[in-house]
């Protein structure tokens, strides 16, 4: 179980002087070619959280998104294109900062939903995951939203607890969990970073977020990438399943 601080004690309501506060936040992603999105997610968490939160982006583009990345105060990180979950443990595992949310750099994910992240995570949540489907994602394509139906019907079975949306792109993650975890996968990180710290007690919540339509183009081949995030989920479900034993 996590070392938590339960720094607002009554488990909801007033923040404390001691609760996590945008200064201790890093908002983390991998980009790749998306000259055409990164400015509008970048503006948005400067504006949502007052400028106070870091960016880590770590990027593979052959476009200008680095230099955009760059003249909105991003700290860009290089790296070969190997995959999403290559750059993405990169990027979560970069920051000093206690707390560390994911997003993808397509302007899909809701980030004036960050202050509500926080909050959860102030009141005692390890980890908290944006559930897309709950508000029926209908930007989402239906052959991905099918899937991603599917994905969390099989770990919900795997695990045996109900899970909503295992491979969203927005979490937010006290950083203990983080380093306290082997991450081993690539396209199906997403999925392991939800049931590794489900599966050993950490205190997970999954909120309901709005899901946009994506700006430039996806980096994710819908069919491979799916064989690839179903073959992450029932590995991972079974070792940790044999790690309980
Ligand atoms: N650095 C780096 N970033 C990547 C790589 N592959 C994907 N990304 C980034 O990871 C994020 C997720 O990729 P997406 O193409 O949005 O994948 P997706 O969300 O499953 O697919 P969509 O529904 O089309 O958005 C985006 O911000 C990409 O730019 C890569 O090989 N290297
Ligand atoms: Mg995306």
């Amino acid at each position: 179980m996590s070392q938590k601080q339960h720094l607002n004690g009554d488990g909801g309501g007033e923040q404390t002087d001691d609760a996590f506060t945008f200064a201790d936040l890093s908002v983390v992603m991998g980009t790749y070619n998306e000259e055409e999105a990164i400015g509008t997610v970048l503006e948005d968490i400067e504006r949502v959280t007052d400028g106070e939160a870091e960016v880590v982006c770590v990027d593979g583009s052959s476009d200008r998104t680095p230099e955009i990345a760059r003249e909105h105060g991003a700290r860009v990180i290089e790296q070969e294109p190997q995959g999403y979950g290559v750059a993405v443990e990169e990027a979560i595992r970069t920051p000093d900062r206690p707390i560390v949310v994911t997003t993808d750099c397509d302007d899909t994910y809701p980030m004036e939903q960050l202050p509500e992240f926080l909050a959860a995570i102030n009141e005692g949540y390890d980890v908290v995951s944006g559930d897309r489907l709950y508000h029926g994602a209908e930007a989402m394509p239906a052959f991905n939203r099918l899937g991603n139906h599917l994905f969390a019907l099989t770990a919900s079975v795997l695990m045996g607890e109900r899970v909503h949306d295992t491979t969203t792109g927005m979490r937010a993650y006290r950083r203990e969990v983080i380093e306290s975890i082997e991450w081993t996968e690539n396209t199906g990180l997403s999925a392991e970073l939800l049931i590794r710290p489900l599966m050993r007690g950490y205190d997970v919540q999954e909120r309901p977020i709005r899901y946009g339509e994506r700006k430039g183009e996806t980096k994710l081949d819908p069919i491979e990438g799916g064989l690839a995030i179903a073959k992450s989920i029932v590995t991972v479900c079974l070792e940790e399943q044999f790690r309980r034993l």
